[in-house]
């Protein structure tokens, strides 16, 4: 009787949201669904972007396994692709930017807000390692350029040369024309985002990218950056993305998927709404025709969701129920619109 006086009243100020109405009625239908869909929902889960996603995804597995934390298991599982050679959009074998240089962008947060992030690491295998020890050592969330380069090399790291011959190959061709326009996200080989809810469903994301091939010297994707490629809140959800980083930062993608779980909306409904918006802000941008954006999430019960511009997007997830898989993603733009 108290607690539905207390509601009403609530409701009569005129400021209530519906998470304060499931804080206040601990006994609610709705309160009570979220908490058995948090309780059906085994944990961990992981979700990561594209098919290098599984290669990724099976480390983190199996690093969670032996007792990692979170946060190690993402740089394990993430630090495979950046290692692979062939795969050229992340880490070592990443497609250069116009001048010929590979640059990196990577980012880590952890589930009390814990973040660290490089962008513009130039001769540095593991972006993401160095990112985790910005969140670690430092005072700061953020390195770039020679700033993160001298950060990484005082931690130990070794300056290599990331720039295989299949690359520097691919970059001559493009010199011919010398024209910029970035094909991401379209074939199957992009930047890796991951996001993981742990047993104690705790939740945590990493991102690590070279970024748009052909770019110009100097820029920065929305993958090193909070709130744009990466973003999460432990009391609400994760999401992380992968495509047209300028997209993503005009509009804080991440931040605002994690914002609109936070209204309740699913993951798949908050990605859904987030590309419709990318969508309507650049409808006008037809020096664009490449655009494309893609995001997944997972909200605080262990539900995933994703959801892209165009399709050709997909994602890798592993929970116990059904092991590692890839998971085809819903466009809003089929083949044919492109
Ligand atoms: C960037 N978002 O640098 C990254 C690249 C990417 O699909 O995801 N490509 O803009």
């Amino acid at each position: 009787m108290f607690k539905r006086r207390k509601f009403i009243k609530k409701v009569a100020l005129g400021t209530v949201g519906v998470s304060t109405i499931l804080a206040c009625l601990d006994n609610s239908k709705e309160a009570k669904k979220v908490a058995m869909v948090s309780k059906k929902i085994k944990k961990p889960v992981i979700i990561s972007t594209w098919r290098h996603g599984l290669a990724a995804n099976e480390e983190a597995w199996k690093q969670l396994e032996n007792g990692a934390s979170t946060l190690d298991a993402i740089v394990a599982g993430v630090g495979i692709p950046e290692a692979d050679p062939k795969v050229s959009s992340v880490g070592y074998g990443g497609l250069p930017d116009r001048e010929g240089k590979v640059t990196l962008d990577a980012c880590i947060m952890d589930h009390h807000s814990n973040c660290g992030s490089v962008a513009f690491l130039q001769g540095i295998k593991h972006p993401i390692v160095v990112a985790k020890k910005v969140l670690d050592n430092t005072p700061h969330t953020m390195l770039v350029g020679e700033g993160a380069k001298q950060f990484a090399l005082s931690e130990g790291f070794v300056e290599e040369n990331l720039l295989t011959e299949k690359s520097k190959q691919a970059w001559r061709k493009w010199l011919k024309k010398s024209k910029y326009t970035p094909v991401i996200n379209i074939e199957n080989h992009d930047t890796i985002s991951m996001l993981v809810i742990d047993e104690a469903g705790n939740l945590s994301g990493g991102c690590t990218t070279s970024g748009a091939a052909w770019k110009m010297h100097g820029r920065v994707g929305d993958s090193p950056i909070i709130g744009a490629g990466l973003f999460l809140d432990n009391d609400v959800g994760a999401a992380a993305a992968t495509g047209l980083g300028e997209a993503i930062i005009r509009t804080a993608g991440s931040a605002m998927v994690v914002e609109l779980m936070r209204q309740e909306k699913s993951p798949n409904e908050a990605c859904k709404e987030i590309v419709e918006r990318i969508y309507n802000k650049h409808k006008n941008h037809k020096d664009m025709p490449y655009l494309q954006v893609g995001f997944i999430a997972l909200n605080k019960q262990g539900e995933y969701g994703s959801y892209s511009l165009r399709g050709g997007f997909n994602c890798a997830v592993y929970d116990k129920e059904k092991g590692n898989r890839m998971e085809k993603v819903t466009a809003r733009m089929t083949r044919k619109d492109f």
